[in-house]
């Protein structure tokens, strides 16, 4: 305890020495900060959400559990196809409903008795989940589960003993199948008002249980801890999108807070929630012959994109795999529509020749200089001296060119610090600055679209941060 004392005392002694003696402090983090695992999640950007089950031969978005196992007959089951149209349209991993609320459960649970060995598909011995996990291991693409604890099925749903049953649940998607980099967790609940069972859930133990058999895993709900919902189903993350959340008292479902609270985060939250937005290429999560007209199109993703990823985001896109049990070549197209719409949006970055001088440099100077805002190392960036008022990075393209898309990272390594920036065209003609773009917040990633613009110098100017500010990547181009 004295020893303990002795050290808080000494640190800003230290500190107001250090400064005196023109040496600059240690580049603290600043609030909390994401752990490895969140660091590499956040990495991930675009992966794939795959809803399947009895819905997808039924033709509901809610089964009631009462359908009979024999509708799940997927005759042309394919995972290797589901995976290489993931991989071909530069998704880094695949979540699939394990379970959904009907509790059907795509593995052989020991847990229940409405599972694909109670179907016909395969004799009863086929497994969906072992499929899927080997065909990702053997083309290098995350695997990850959803299950869902409202379960319309069990017996002991709305009982105490329905939690040990969950438990055992989790136990087993985790235990058997190899590395699962996400557990998605919903909140959902059976409605009381409509007579429906609900459960008292006892999260403490499910999250025992999924670290327990996962320790590198990152847990999405509402709530995280891993990752948290964005609050809507639309594709659209807010523009101010903090990666800090306050989760003290909070938990999925009814118990989460306001949605606008979970698409902005909280500016000091105690606990680091990054945002994930998940959303179906098509107007429901199950496939449906209904909804072959109304996939979405490659445009259509490229906005959700910049309203999701552009905005300290990362994307979850459901694209669910019809009766044969295959992707339809129609969500296929979309999906690569979509990545051709990314490559060529982004091919040209007019600052990779650039020349970078930034108002202030902290020392070492190499270490946080200006150009590495051009390097595509994670861990090189630009940071100014602390004392620094008005921090900002003059960036000369060496030719006139024509943009209307700014792509900033922000070095989350060590915590999310701007809250306003804005982004200047040097005007030659006048001899001055003109602000042609502004926003809030950046994170691990910001893409902002502004009104076309033409001019061979732009200035990044940071207008308001928490802590000196750490930029990793600054690109500009001109999107379509
Ligand atoms: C929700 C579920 O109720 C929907 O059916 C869907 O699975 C969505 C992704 O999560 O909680």
């Amino acid at each position: 305890m004295k020893h303990k004392l002795l050290k808080t005392a000494t640190l800003p002694l230290l500190l107001i020495l250090l400064a005196s003696c023109g040496i600059t402090a240690p580049l603290l983090p600043y609030g909390p900060t994401p752990t490895p695992q969140q660091l590499q999640w956040q990495k991930r950007e675009y992966y794939m959400f795959v809803h399947f089950g009895p819905n997808t031969f039924t033709d509901k978005e809610w089964g009631d559990g009462q359908e009979d196992p024999n509708v799940f007959n997927p005759v042309a089951l394919d995972c290797e196809q589901w995976v290489r149209t993931a991989i071909a349209a530069d998704m880094k991993g695949i979540i699939l409903t394990a379970k959904h609320h009907d509790g059907f459960c795509l593995w052989p649970s020991k847990y229940s008795k409405h599972t694909v060995r109670e179907s016909s598909w395969r004799d009863g011995k086929g497994d969906v989940l072992r499929e899927l996990s080997e065909a990702c291991k053997r083309h290098g693409l995350d695997f990850g589960v959803y299950v869902s604890p409202w379960d319309r099925n069990h017996p002991d749903y709305g009982t105490p003993q329905y939690n040990e049953v969950f438990a055992g649940t989790l136990n087993e998607v985790l235990s058997q199948y190899g590395p699962v980099f996400e557990q998605w967790l919903d909140g959902a609940n059976g409605d009381a008002d409509k007579g429906q069972l609900r459960q008292i859930y006892d999260w403490p133990l499910f999250h025992r249980t999924i670290y327990a058999n996962q320790p590198d895993i990152v847990i999405f709900s509402d709530v995280g801890p891993g990752c948290r919902w964005v609050g809507n189903e639309r594709g659209v993350a807010s523009e101010t999108n903090w990666g800090r959340l306050n989760i003290a008292g909070f938990e999925p479902g009814k118990g989460a807070p306001p949605v606008d609270t979970l698409q902005r985060g909280n500016i000091y939250g105690n606990a680091w929630v990054p945002v994930e937005t998940d959303i179906s290429i098509r107007p429901g999560w199950f496939y449906s012959a209904s909804t072959d007209n109304e996939v979405k199109t490659g445009r259509q993703l490229m906005d959700i994109y910049y309203t999701s990823v552009g905005r300290n985001s990362n994307l979850l896109l459901n694209v669910p795999p019809n009766r044969e049990g295959r992707i339809s070549p129609i969500d296929s197209i979309s999906l690569m529509e979509f990545k051709k719409e990314r490559d060529m949006a982004f091919a040209d970055n007019f600052l990779r020749y650039g020349e970078f001088k930034a108002s202030s440099v902290r020392r070492p100077h190499k270490a946080h200089a200006a150009q590495n805002v051009n390097s595509s190392d994670y861990d090189s960036f630009w940071c100014p001296m602390d004392n620094d008022a008005s921090p900002s990075i003059e960036i000369n393209l060496r030719e006139e060119k024509e943009f209307n898309c700014i792509v900033l990272q922000e070095y989350i390594t060590l915590g999310q610090r701007i809250s306003g920036f804005a982004i200047d065209n040097w005007d030659a003609a006048n001899g001055q600055w003109t602000q042609i773009a502004e926003g809030t917040t950046i994170g691990y990633k910001r893409i902002l679209r502004f009104a076309p613009a033409k001019g061979s110098k732009i200035r990044l100017r940071i207008t308001s941060s928490l802590a000196s500010p750490i930029i990793n990547r600054v690109g500009l181009f001109n999107v379509s």
